[in-house]
């Protein structure tokens, strides 16, 4: 710890003793960052490039000490000076450079690939303002920028920069990288484009900005809002800057390894993470064509260098751009778009496997599947769907291409930084050996029955939800009861996630209580969801939440056995609070419509009991900890499917036809959510219930109350509840990244990792 010390004293002629933990966080900032450097990158002939428009990373600090192994050395340096690791954590800005679970992913596959030793990096955009920051106020969702950017940052300046030709104008980029630590391993590079014109003082109200000034706008926010044209170009010009940097950067590297670009795939494989880095196929075929390689040629080259994940099935997340967009952007890439899609209607007429269709759309993951080598989905039931029904005209085409490939977490960040008491009692019961490899968690497993261990395991989850309870004190205001059950739900708020269901859930068990029956064990529901800023009726589900938190909570005949706080500004640091805490996860989609869903994993790890359907990874949990250790739910994908397809669900019969449904569904037009609400919102939220339902919230109600009521009478059996939770920790091997990415470098990159 010399060399820290001196940090302090050369920046601040300081004692650490006298430092204020703005200064401490400073400098542990730039020493980290050289000891990072100092380790070295992964280095080799080949190179997986991952580029991604999102990258969640989180806060880096803890994980950063915690991958160069130096955490526990740091914070007991800090101690004997008279200061906290976790407040300086506190003081670090959280970059939000992600939606969700598609940019924590993204985070996590870095980690793993620093960590296995895989030469490689991420290549995505510097958001200066990230993903908004969410504000509540009268109960509903407001939005605000977050500049997380600060004059000493994780970004470090690499003096590369290069042109991006638009219609009529280029634009030069900057390049910024933040080192990506492996564990115990060196460290890979995340790559993010940026512009040095961009301009934050063009941000008006909230979050509203002019979308066509794009000299100053282009890398202000992720994704800006796509309800309005101005706003969907922009994402183009977006997505464009990002692949056409990615492209030349890829090219220089390659050929300054000795590449001669016929054989680029002998340097580098491009993972093209959902359709949002797709103009990087004809973009790379631009630019061997202009470097004097015949088109055919061209074409060839990048089908052997760019695979594809494809990540939802939602027909409104699988990006088709009119022709026109594409013509006022990047006129230059649409005479090879259009003969990337002459060469395959030549081939296969119909019109479902055309990359342009026959309204002028061009369908950005056709483009993927025919010029690429490979295509995943990202759970074994999502990547079946794709096979056989959404995707099936391709895959009767290309059998070969397709391949499955489930999602992980990284333990790292999901279990050593965020649940250290977990990390340690694990530690002394099997070893670290599961740091490495995750599969060793199965150890745990020997410990069934074993009465001190389930004892054990209880005390720190109870512990854990002391410390989520000062949070949310902090967060909402709200004090919870630390003995209740902690029933969590923290995502994205979508309809096809179902947020609803939980809320009509909390209505019937109020009006239970109100009837005078008396739960013997309160439940704390909590949530946490951003809307996207557009979405208006996740707006209007939002606002149900925070209606029912102040209806509930503040009413004394109910508040003492169940409470609902929504978390505000839900994030990765908020989760990293809230996932140890929790007794019952909810993973309540739609099945069918969760392609994996990550969050699933974090819980389980952390000792929770899953409460879902059959969707997504879900699926493998219950495989994997079998039907004794998991709470499903609801109609199958299978069913879901005929639904669809038959178009024979309609709500309003299951409204009309079950008084207990019509009751939790009119109260949310009832007098006591209006005196508190906004009648707008919640009529809206009411008549798209009752006369749309589009994921069929009322079709699976019945069957998730009584699991529900199952689950919350069950956890009543301590040692059998605590039983579930060590099964649930043990099994949780199967979802470390480190086993998505090894399985992504067998079947697709094919990678030497680096001793
Ligand atoms: C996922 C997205 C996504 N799938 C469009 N697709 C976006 C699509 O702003 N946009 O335009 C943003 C995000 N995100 C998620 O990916 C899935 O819903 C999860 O089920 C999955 O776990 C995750 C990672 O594969």
């Amino acid at each position: 710890m010399e060399t820290l010390s001196k940090v302090f004293e050369d920046k601040y002629n300081k004692n650490v003793k006298d430092c204020t933990n703005e200064e401490i966080y400073h400098g542990l900032l730039s020493w980290t960052k050289e000891q990072l450097k100092g380790r070295g990158y992964q280095e080799g002939k080949k190179k997986i490039y991952y580029i991604s428009a999102e990258f969640l990373i989180g806060k880096l600090l803890s994980n950063n000490l915690i991958n160069l192994g130096v955490y526990d050395e740091v914070a007991k340096y800090l101690k004997e000076n008279g200061k906290e690791l976790s407040m300086i954590e506190e003081i670090e800005p959280e970059p939000s450079l992600g939606n969700g679970g598609l940019g924590r992913l993204a985070a996590c596959f870095l980690d793993s690939i620093a960590t296995l030793g895989l030469p490689g990096e991420g290549i995505g955009l510097n958001y200066h303002l990230g993903l908004f920051k969410q504000e509540f106020k009268d109960h509903l969702q407001f939005e605000t920028p977050n500049p997380w950017i600060q004059p000493e940052s994780w970004l470090t300046d690499a003096g590369v920069s290069y042109y991006v030709p638009f219609k009529g104008f280029m634009l030069k980029s900057t390049l910024y990288d933040i080192d990506v630590a492996g564990y115990e391993n060196k460290a890979i590079k995340l790559r993010l484009f940026d512009i040095d014109i961009a301009d934050e003082s063009i941000v008006g109200e909230g979050i509203s900005f002019d979308k066509r000034d794009l000299l100053h706008n282009l890398t202000l926010f992720l994704y800006p809002d796509d309800s309005d044209d101005a706003g969907r170009k922009l994402r183009i010009y977006q997505q464009y800057f990002m692949v056409s940097n990615a492209a030349q950067m890829i090219l220089d590297e390659a050929t300054a390894k000795g590449c001669n670009l016929h054989d680029l795939a002998d340097y580098a494989v491009i993972q093209i993470n959902d359709t949002h880095p797709s103009m990087v196929i004809p973009e790379l075929i631009r630019l061997l064509t202009e470097r004097g390689i015949e088109f055919e040629e061209a074409c060839e080259i990048v089908s052997h260098v760019c695979a594809y994940t494809n990540h939802t099935i939602l027909a409104e997340a699988l990006e088709k751009w009119p022709i026109s967009y594409l013509e006022e952007v990047v006129p230059h890439l649409m005479p090879i778009i259009r003969k990337l899609d002459e060469r395959i209607k030549a081939k296969y007429p119909q019109e479902n496997l055309a990359i342009i269709d026959k309204n002028d759309l061009v369908h950005m993951a056709h483009m993927d599947i025919h010029y690429g080598f490979s295509i995943n989905g990202v759970a074994s039931l999502h990547t079946d769907i794709l096979k056989e029904t959404e995707l099936h005209q391709f895959y009767e085409i290309y059998p070969e291409k397709f391949n499955n490939k489930t999602n992980g977490i990284t333990f790292r960040r999901w279990l050593l930084h965020c649940n250290h008491p977990l990390t340690e009692y694990i530690t002394s019961m099997i070893g670290d050996g599961f740091r490495k490899d995750s599969f060793e968690l199965d150890k745990m497993l020997g410990f069934k029955g074993n009465q001190d261990v389930l004892a054990n395991i209880l005390k720190i989850k109870q512990d854990a939800k002391k410390r989520c309870a000062e949070f949310i004190k902090a967060n909402t205001g709200e004090e919870i009861n630390t003995h209740s059950v902690y029933d969590i739900q923290i995502k994205r708020l979508h309809e096809y996630k179902r947020q609803q269901l939980n809320a009509l859930y909390i209505i019937d068990r109020y009006l239970k209580i109100k009837a005078g029956e008396k739960p013997q064990r309160p439940v704390t529901f909590i949530f946490g969801a951003k809307a996207a800023p557009a979405y208006v009726i996740a707006k209007d589900i939002i606002h149900l939440l925070l209606c029912l938190q102040e209806l509930i909570n503040n009413d004394p005949e109910v508040s003492p056995y169940m409470k609902v706080v929504m978390v505000e500004n839900y994030n990765v640091s908020a989760a990293e609070k809230l996932i140890p805490a929790c007794d019952i996860s909810e993973q309540i989609s739609l099945a069918s419509k969760e392609a994996s869903g990550t969050g699933n994993m974090k819980f389980m790890l952390n000792g929770a009991v899953t409460l879902g359907t059959m969707d997504g990874a879900n699926v493998e949990i219950s495989q994997l900890v079998g039907k004794d250790n998991i709470y499903i739910f609801g109609e199958s994908s299978e069913q879901v499917i005929e639904h669809y397809e038959k178009a024979d669900y309609c709500s309003r019969d299951f409204y009309e036809k079950d008084e207990r449904i019509r009751r939790a569904v009119d109260f949310i037009v009832g007098n006591d959510l209006l005196s508190i609400g906004s009648e707008e919102h919640l009529r809206r939220l009411h008549h798209e219930i009752v006369s749309k339902d589009w994921f069929m919230t009322l079709l699976d109600f019945e069957d998730y109350a009584k699991v529900k009521d199952q689950a919350l009478s069950d956890y009543e059996d301590r040692t059998a509840w605590a039983e579930k939770m060590l099964v649930n920790i043990g099994k949780a091997g199967y979802f470390s990244s480190d086993r998505t990415i090894e399985e992504y470098n067998r079947d697709i990159w094919h990678l030497t990792p680096e001793k």
